[in-house]
C-alpha cells in the first residue's frame, strides 16, 4: 500500500488526496463473520496489494451506541506501528456501511493452529512470548493497554510472525469457548473482581497464554463460569506431568500469574529470564 503513486492516497497521509472506495478493491473470500460484519480477502486493483477489508454496518453500530467507540479504536490503532500488531492501513465508508483495510495474515488465526498441534514446543512457544512481550512493551509506551492477547485475538503471516488483531469488535469466525458465553479464562484476578486495573493486566494475559501455549490448556479452566471465577480469584495454579515442562518455564508462568499486580514481573524482566533468554530463537525476527 504505501507504495502508491500517482492519484492514489498514501494510507499514512492524513490529507488523503483521494479517498478509498469499494471500487478500489477486489473482493475474495470471507475470512470471518461476526456480530457487525464480516472480513473479506480482497486485492487492491492497482498495487495488486491483498488486504483483509472489514465491513461494519452503520445500522449495528448505531443500534449498540458504539460509534464514538469505533471511532477511538480507529485513532488508537492508526497511531500503532509494530510487526506483531496487525495493521489499519486505512478505512472508508459508505451510506450503510464502513470498510477498515487491515493487514492479510496468510496463515490465520493462532487458535486453530494450537487446536491442530495441541501444544507447542518450548523454543516457539518462548519465541512468541517473547515477540508478544515486545508487542505489548511498545503499546505501553503508547499509554495503551489491555490488548487482549488470547489465542483468539492473534494472527499468524505468511512467515509465521504472530499478528496481535484486536477482535474486541468479534467480527471473527467464533471459537467454541466464545459462544459459550465468552471465556473468561483469560481474566486476571482485578478484572474478575471488577477492581482498577492498568497494564499489568496484560502482564497477567501473558502468562495465561504462556501456559496455553506449552500445555495447550489454559490453566483456571473449569466446568463453570463460576469455578473458573474461584479458580482464577485463589490463583488455583497447577502444572499438569504430561507434557513435561521445564523448571524454567513454569517459573516464568508463576511470576506472571501473580494476584498483587505490582509484584507481577514487568516485560523487561520477561526478556531478560532465563528460559526466554535461553528458548527464544532471536533470528526469527519479530521486531
Ligand atoms: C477499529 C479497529 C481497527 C479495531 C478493531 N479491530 C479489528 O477490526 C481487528 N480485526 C482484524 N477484525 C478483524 C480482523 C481480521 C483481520 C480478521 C481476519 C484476518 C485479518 N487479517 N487476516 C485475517 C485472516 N487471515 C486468514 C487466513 C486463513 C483463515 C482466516 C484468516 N483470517
Amino acid at each position: 500500500m504505501a507504495s502508491h503513486k500517482g492519484n492514489v492516497p498514501d494510507p499514512r497521509s492524513k490529507q488523503a488526496v483521494k479517498p478509498w472506495c469499494l471500487q478500489d478493491f477486489e473482493i475474495g473470500k470471507p475470512l470471518g463473520r461476526g456480530k457487525f460484519g464480516n472480513v473479506y480477502l480482497a486485492r487492491e486493483r492497482k498495487s495488486k496489494y491483498v488486504v483483509a477489508l472489514k465491513v461494519i454496518f452503520k445500522a449495528q453500530l448505531r443500534k449498540h451506541q458504539l460509534e464514538h467507540q469505533l471511532r477511538r479504536e480507529i485513532e488508537i490503532q492508526s497511531l500503532l506501528r509494530h510487526p506483531n500488531i496487525l495493521r489499519l492501513f486505512g478505512y472508508f465508508h459508505d451510506e450503510e456501511r464502513i470498510f477498515l483495510i487491515l493487514e492479510y495474515a496468510a496463515r490465520g488465526e493462532l487458535y486453530k493452529e494450537l487446536q491442530r498441534v495441541r501444544y507447542l514446543p518450548e523454543k516457539r512457544a518462548a519465541t512468541y512470548v517473547s515477540c508478544l512481550a515486545q508487542a505489548l512493551a511498545y503499546c505501553h509506551e503508547k499509554h495503551v493497554t489491555h490488548r487482549d492477547i488470547k489465542p483468539e485475538n492473534i494472527l499468524v503471516d505468511l512467515q509465521g510472525q504472530l499478528k496481535i488483531a484486536d477482535f474486541g469488535w468479534s467480527v471473527h469466525s467464533k471459537t467454541k469457548r466464545q459462544t459459550m458465553c465468552g471465556t473468561l479464562d483469560y481474566l486476571p484476578p482485578e478484572m474478575v473482581e471488577n477492581r482498577l486495573h492498568d497494564h499489568t493486566v496484560d502482564n497477567w494475559c501473558l502468562g495465561i497464554l504462556c501456559y496455553e501455549f506449552l500445555y495447550g490448556v489454559p490453566p483456571f479452566e473449569a466446568e463453570s463460569q463460576s469455578d473458573t471465577f474461584r479458580r482464577i480469584l485463589r490463583v488455583d495454579l497447577s502444572f499438569p506431568s504430561t507434557p513435561a515442562i521445564s523448571a524454567e518455564a513454569k517459573d516464568l508462568i508463576s511470576r506472571l500469574l501473580v494476584k498483587d499486580s505490582s509484584k507481577r514481573l514487568s516485560l523487561q524482566k520477561i526478556l531478560e529470564h532465563p528460559w526466554i533468554a535461553q528458548n527464544a530463537d532471536s533470528t526469527s525476527s519479530c521486531a
